[in-house]
């Protein structure tokens, strides 16, 4: 199907596209279509752009990733569709951070294909396609990780994650950023440092972030962050939005 770029709504159909087609070649489950959908969603009711407070989170988030001794971001289907060039472009930015495949829905081919895309972007070490250690008490297959990167990370960065493993990930004592468009969700809920912000967004402004010089962090101290109060940020903004989108056009009453 040819989609016009004059279409107002033109990069969310691309975007869409992109996804069933990812879909048809195994690297995306059709689940993955539904949370895309949720998260689509959720940016809707945030105004389509990065709020403020997701900007803070996200700056913290690169002063954590640079203070960890063993950092590593988890990649799953949606996130290796969606943003496999900004994943090469923090490792880039942070040569000592892991990429590791994590799949929920796993299996051999799944995770090659995650693999296969993300080297195509540049991506020069990628953990966890063969799995090599299990978190405790996490019965989904999301428990296999890779020896040298979950297992023995202290900061883990997780997009579009289950609210499962980001508190099995915080009871091994590690520190959670998560990337969810959702601020109800069980992962902002449970996460360290919730970065309410769309995916690529996100990623974009982390690597430019770890980019812009700001000086080392020592290892292990970390900004304090105030993951409740941006959670009720985004939460205030989406009641607002609301709020203006309800309210009648000026001279018409409300029926
Ligand atoms: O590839 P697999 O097998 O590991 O499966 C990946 C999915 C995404 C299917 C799996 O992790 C899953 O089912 O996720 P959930 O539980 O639906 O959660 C995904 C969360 O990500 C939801 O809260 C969405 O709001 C959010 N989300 C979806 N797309 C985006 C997003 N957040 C930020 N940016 C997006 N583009």
């Amino acid at each position: 199907m040819r989609l016009s770029p004059r279409h107002p709504r033109y990069r969310s159909l691309v975007t869409r596209a992109l996804l069933a087609d990812r879909v048809r070649s195994g690297l995306v489950v059709p689940e993955g279509l539904i949370a895309h959908g949720r998260g689509e969603a959720f940016d809707y009711l945030l105004g389509e752009r990065t709020i403020p407070s997701a900007r803070r989170a996200t700056r913290v988030a690169a002063q954590w990733l640079r203070a960890a001794r063993r950092p590593v971001v988890s990649v799953n289907g949606n996130v290796a569709a969606l943003a496999a060039r900004e994943v090469a472009r923090l490792e880039r930015a942070l040569p000592g951070l892991g990429v590791e495949v994590n799949l929920f829905h796993r299996s051999p081919r799944r995770a090659r294909l995650v693999e296969r895309e993300l080297r195509a972007a540049g991506v020069r070490t990628v953990l966890g396609v063969r799995p090599t250690a299990r978190l405790p008490r996490l019965p989904s297959d999301r428990a296999r990780v890779d020896q040298r990167g979950i297992a023995v990370a202290d900061v883990c960065l997780v997009p579009l994650e289950d609210g499962d493993r980001t508190e099995a990930l915080r009871a091994l004592g590690k520190r959670v950023i998560s990337v969810d468009l959702n601020p109800l969700s069980r992962t902002s809920r449970a996460a360290d440092l919730p970065i309410v912000d769309e995916l690529v967004r996100a990623l974009t402004n982390l690597a430019h972030d770890l980019r812009s010089p700001r000086g080392n962090p020592a290892a292990g101290r970390f900004l304090p962050f105030d993951a409740a109060g941006a959670l009720q940020d985004a939460e205030a903004t989406i009641a607002r939005n609301l709020r203006k989108r309800v309210r009648p056009p000026p001279g018409r009453p409300r029926r």
